[in-house]
C-alpha cells in the first residue's frame, strides 16, 4: 500500500500556479511544428530572416573581452562592475546630468530589468515608511505583467492608473492625471520610460510634463522602468527625455534599467538600479546610506551580479568608437521595426480590414497594442499558428518582409470572421 502523503506542501498551502504566459507562448511556439508559425510574442529583437540578432558591436566588444590576458572569473564588487554602473548611469541621466556632478546618485549593478525593478521594490518595501509614505504603487493599465508579481510578491499593494484609451488606441492622459491626482500623497507611481509595454504608446514631452507637475503637487515617487531606451525613436537621449526631466525637476526618484533589448543581451541579464537623490545639502549623505542598504539587500539576494554582460555594455559605452556603432545597431534594429509597421498598416488598409489601422504607425517602440480581441487571439492561433499574447500585443520584431503578408492576411481573415 503507498504511504498517505506525508509531504509539508499540500495543495492547500500550495496550489498549482499557471504557468507564466509569456514564457509558456514561447515553449508552445516552439512545439509547433507548422512550417508558417510566427512568433510575435516574447519582446526579443529578430532580424528579417527571424533569427535572434547578436550586435555586430556585441560581437567586437565580446572579441575585446576575450582577448584580454588579464581575463578571469572573480566575483565583481556586491554593486557590480563601477566602469558598467557609472556609464550607465550616464546613458540614463544624461553626461552633464547634474545629479551625476552633485554625486547624488547610488547604482547597483542588477539581474537585468527585472532584477532591478525587484531590487526596487524590496528597497522601498523595506524603507519607504516614514511621514505618511503610501506604499501603494501605481501601475498603468495595462504594464508589464511582471511588475504585479515584483511589487506584490515583497508586500508592496498595487494599484492602477489609466494609460491606454481603448477608443482612440492612444494615452488617456485625462484620465491618467485625474487617477494621479485622487492617489494618497506620496504614493509610489511606476512609470515606463519609453516605448511602453504593451501599448506601444508614450506620453509627449507636453504631457510627462504635465504628469511631473502632478506627481510633484502631490509629492509622488517616481519609479522608473527603462527597458527599451533606444528603441523608441532610435535615439538613445531622445527616449531618456521623460527620466532627465524629471531629475531636473529635482524628484527624488529611482530608475530600473536593462541593457536585453538594447544591447540584445536578453540571456546575459545586464541591467542596473540607480537611486537619485533630490538636490539638498546633504543629498550625497543621503545617497551614500541609500547605498549602503543597496549594498546589503544585494549580498543577501544575489551577493554580486554576473560578470560576462557588464563587460560587454562597459566595453560599448567606454569606448567612442564602439558607442557610435551601438547607436547605428540600434537604428537597425529601430528601423527595421518601424518599416514593419508600415508595411503591416499598408497591407491592412489595402485589403480594407475592417477597422483603422493607423495605431500600427502611431504607436512605437517593441510592441503594437493592436486591438484585436482576446477570441480574435485565440483564432489566430488556432487557424495560422500567430503567437501573440492574449491582450493582443504583437512584437514588432516577429515580423518580416517573408511573413508580414502571411500574418496580415491572417488577422484580416480573423477579424472579418468575428466581427
Ligand atoms: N521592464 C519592462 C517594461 C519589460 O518589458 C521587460 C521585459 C523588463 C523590464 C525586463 O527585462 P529584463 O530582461 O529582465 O531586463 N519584457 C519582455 C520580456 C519579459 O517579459 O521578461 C516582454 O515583455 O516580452
Amino acid at each position: 500500500m503507498a504511504p498517505l502523503s506525508t509531504t509539508s506542501f499540500p495543495a492547500e498551502a500550495v496550489p498549482q500556479a499557471p504557468e507564466d504566459p509569456l514564457f509558456g507562448l514561447m515553449r508552445a511556439y516552439k512545439a509547433d511544428e507548422s512550417p508558417n508559425k510566427v512568433d510575435l510574442g516574447i519582446g526579443a529583437y529578430r532580424d528579417n530572416n527571424g533569427k535572434p540578432w547578436v550586435l555586430p558591436v556585441v560581437k567586437k566588444a565580446d572579441d575585446v573581452i576575450r582577448s584580454d590576458p588579464d581575463l578571469n572569473h572573480e566575483y565583481l564588487p556586491i554593486a557590480g562592475l563601477a566602469s558598467f554602473t557609472s556609464k550607465a548611469a550616464e546613458l540614463s541621466l544624461g553626461a552633464s546630468s547634474a545629479a551625476l556632478a552633485e554625486k547624488r546618485v547610488a547604482s547597483v549593478q542588477t539581474i537585468s530589468g527585472t532584477g532591478a525593478v525587484h531590487l526596487g521594490a524590496l528597497f522601498l518595501a523595506k524603507f519607504y515608511k516614514v511621514d505618511g509614505a503610501n506604499r501603494t504603487v501605481y501601475v498603468s493599465n495595462p504594464t508589464w505583467a511582471n511588475h504585479n508579481q515584483i511589487f506584490t510578491n515583497v508586500g508592496l499593494p498595487i494599484a492602477t492608473y489609466p494609460y491606454f484609451d481603448k477608443q482612440t488606441k492612444g494615452l488617456d492622459i485625462q484620465g491618467m492625471l485625474k487617477a494621479l491626482a485622487d492617489a494618497p500623497e506620496r504614493s509610489i507611481v511606476l512609470l515606463h520610460a519609453c516605448a511602453h509595454n504593451p501599448t506601444g504608446v508614450d506620453p509627449s514631452p507636453e504631457q510627462w510634463r504635465d504628469i511631473a507637475e502632478v506627481m510633484k503637487a502631490k509629492k509622488h515617487f517616481p519609479f522608473f522602468d527603462t527597458a527599451y531606451q533606444g528603441f523608441a525613436s532610435g535615439d538613445l537621449d531622445r527616449d531618456a527625455g521623460a527620466i532627465r526631466y524629471f531629475v531636473e525637476q529635482g524628484f527624488e526618484l529611482v530608475i530600473a534599467q536593462s541593457f536585453s533589448k538594447n544591447l540584445g543581451l536578453y540571456g546575459e541579464r545586464a541591467g542596473a538600479f540607480h537611486y537619485v537623490a533630490a538636490p539638498a545639502s546633504d543629498a550625497t549623505a543621503t545617497t551614500t546610506r541609500v547605498a549602503s542598504q543597496l549594498a546589503i539587500l544585494q549580498r543577501s539576494e544575489i551577493s554580486n551580479p554576473p560578470i560576462y554582460g557588464a563587460k560587454v555594455a562597459s566595453t560599448v559605452l567606454n569606448d567612442p568608437a564602439l558607442f557610435a556603432e551601438w547607436q547605428e545597431n540600434l537604428r537597425t534594429m529601430s528601423g527595421r521595426i518601424i518599416a514593419m509597421r508600415e508595411a503591416l498598416r499598408s497591407k491592412l488598409e489595402e485589403y480594407g480590414t475592417p477597422g483603422t489601422w493607423n495605431h500600427i504607425t502611431d504607436q512605437i517602440g517593441m510592441f503594437s497594442f493592436t486591438g484585436l480581441s482576446e477570441a480574435q487571439v485565440a483564432k489566430l492561433r488556432s487557424d495560422f499558428h500567430v503567437y501573440m499574447t492574449k491582450n493582443g500585443r504583437i512584437s514588432m520584431a516577429g515580423l518580416n518582409t517573408s511573413n508580414i503578408e502571411y500574418f496580415a492576411k491572417a488577422v484580416d481573415s480573423v477579424v472579418r470572421g468575428t466581427q
